[in-house]
């Protein structure tokens, strides 16, 4: 995750997620108090957000990628929540008959490639609760491909250094031995092998993911600090927490002791470490002994939470009071094509009839325009989630308005996203993304390499109570990794985030389980955390700064 203020432009202009309702042209040159009730997207039963579009025949095939779903030779790739483990065989036997193909399975969790007119049909299988578009698991960072490799080196990240890793390396202590498998988007691994930046003996688990450089940065830093560790490079088949949660374990099964992860995703369940990956990495630690290093994401200036209020009774949501657009970057202008991926829940877990939804808000001046909605319907079927997947449509300024099209309820309201300018109306705790949400994760915050300061856009803790309420939170982050270091991939001190930091901390485990091979994972996680530095614990830092010391 390199630095979210860093926005790039994309060269295809996608107005909406939904075919026709966004762009109501009545709606142009009024506040979004004044928008119409409803272009709404289609009630489909048990099905969720742009799959019930697709399904109902709203969306076509050739809009249905700006909107967020992930399409394959003519099927929707579906997240199936089936009544429990048990039922997941018979709802996948389902989906065959029907034209579809199992993707991915984790417990009650599926991911099912769909011909789009098989979606309601199967959502009426009996053990099948609901079907959403699955949730994507990407690196937190902008579009990569933009930037060329930095070229020269070698660089070795600076982190290094700062860690108290040198020193290890000195005392001859390198991580020999130890499997580090690195979890990401790898394009431009080879390269990095050439110029000497990643171990020879580097192990591929196929099939890998190309679409970012991402990946390679990290096992950049993962090599810095632990050169005589087996390194793997792995990618999530599906790219969802379902796939993601596979992948976890069977990597832990085959003997991996460190799994690093500076990837993510933001929502598909209340927040409190309990999803498919919380419960693979928990699995992958109590049967096969693994340390799963997860990066608490970059969106600390991009998340907002608090109770639903509507002072003036217009359906609007305010913010803070009078407030019913949060701007984006302040309201300076920003140019259009800028890639927008924000999500809205609110706790009514796991099914609701509380319907919200989460619009993109033209600033003009002297107007607003709201210019699309994210229009999924919830009518006691689907999850309480709503997805607003575009491009910024023109040069302006921008914000996000959230509205209730039907409920009477008290919900927490929970905004966040991918990549984006800074909220004007922010809240930092409870902005991580899963899952360091989860109770076994070691979640990895960042501070900058030279000063050791928490970076502002370093996600926060503690997690969101059970039920995905505000109170009950567990702790989080357990410590924080250097960032902005230098890497091959992202050049001289280009490597921001969490996503950096987490390989340092992945990296030092390896040091420490190669000079203490008989340790349990909690042995080697205590060690880590009586090695920080830092003023106590909190959930910027967590225990503090990575400070490994003095080698053993
Ligand atoms: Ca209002
Ligand atoms: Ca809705």
């Amino acid at each position: 995750m390199r630095c979210p203020c860093r926005l790039l432009p994309l060269i295809s202009l996608v107005l909406c997620l939904l075919p026709l309702p966004c762009l109501a042209g009545a709606d142009r040159s009024l506040g979004p108090e004044h928008a119409p009730a409803r272009p709404a997207g289609p009630a489909v039963p048990k099905v969720a957000g742009a799959l019930a579009s697709l399904a109902a025949g709203e969306l076509r095939a050739s809009q249905a990628g700006p909107a967020g779903l992930m399409l394959s030779q003519g099927r929707v790739l579906a997240l199936a929540r089936t009544l429990g483990p048990e039922h997941a065989p018979a709802v996948a036997a389902a989906a065959r008959r029907l034209g579809g193909e199992e993707a991915a399975r984790w417990g009650a969790w599926l991911n099912l490639w769909l011909p789009p007119s098989a979606v309601a049909e199967l959502a009426g299988h009996p053990a099948v609760l609901y079907l959403a578009p699955p949730a994507r698991v990407r690196p937190l960072s902008g579009p990569d491909g933009a930037e060329a490799s930095a070229g020269g080196g070698p660089y070795i990240s600076e982190g290094v250094a700062a860690t108290g890793a040198d020193l290890w390396h000195a005392a001859g202590y390198a991580g020999q031995g130890v499997r580090v498998a690195v979890l990401d988007f790898f394009q431009g691994w080879e390269q990095a092998l050439a110029q000497g930046e990643l171990p020879a003996g580097l192990e591929i688990r196929e099939p890998l993911s190309l679409s970012s450089r991402h990946g390679v940065a990290c096992a950049e830093v993962v090599h810095d600090m632990a050169p005589g560790a087996r390194l793997t490079l792995a990618s999530y088949q599906p790219p969802t927490p379902v796939g993601m949660a596979r992948t976890i374990h069977d990597l832990a099964r085959s003997g991996q002791r460190v799994i690093t992860s500076s990837v993510g995703s933001v929502f598909y369940s209340p927040g409190y470490g309990t999803g498919p990956v919380s419960q693979a990495v928990s699995r992958a630690r109590e049967e096969f002994g693994a340390l799963v290093c997860q990066a608490m994401g970059n969106q600390a200036q991009f998340h907002w939470d608090g109770p639903f209020r509507d002072a003036d009774r217009d359906g609007w949501h305010e913010f803070a009071a009078g407030v019913e657009v949060n701007a984006l970057a302040g309201g300076r202008r920003l140019p259009g094509g800028v890639e927008v991926h924000a999500f809205l829940r609110w706790n009514d877990w796991p099914m609701t009839d509380q319907d919200y939804e989460l619009c993109l808000v033209h600033l003009g001046v002297g107007d607003r325009q709201t210019v699309a909605c994210s229009g999924g319907r919830q009518t006691g079927t689907q999850p309480p989630l709503e997805a607003l997947n575009l491009l910024l449509p023109w040069n302006g300024s921008w914000g996000l308005a959230v509205r209730r099209q039907s409920g009477s309820g008290e919900h927490i309201l929970d905004l966040n996203g991918y990549n984006l300018p800074p909220l004007a109306h922010n809240q930092p705790a409870r902005s991580l993304v899963d899952p360091a949400t989860g109770p076994d994760t070691v979640s990895v915050a960042a501070a900058d390499v030279a000063s050791g300061a928490w970076q502002p856009y370093s996600s926060r803790g503690p997690t969101h109570g059970p039920g995905g309420w505000r109170i009950g939170g567990r702790d989080k982050p357990e410590l924080a990794g250097p960032d902005r270091v230098s890497t091959w991939t992202y050049g001289p001190q280009g490597f921001y985030g969490t996503s950096a930091a987490t390989p340092h901390v992945a990296g030092a485990a390896a040091l420490v389980w190669g000079a203490h091979p008989g340790w349990s994972a909690q042995e080697v996680l205590d060690y880590l955390l009586s090695r920080t530095t830092g003023p106590p614990y909190n959930h910027a830092l967590g225990f503090g700064r990575l400070h490994l010391g003095a080698a053993p």
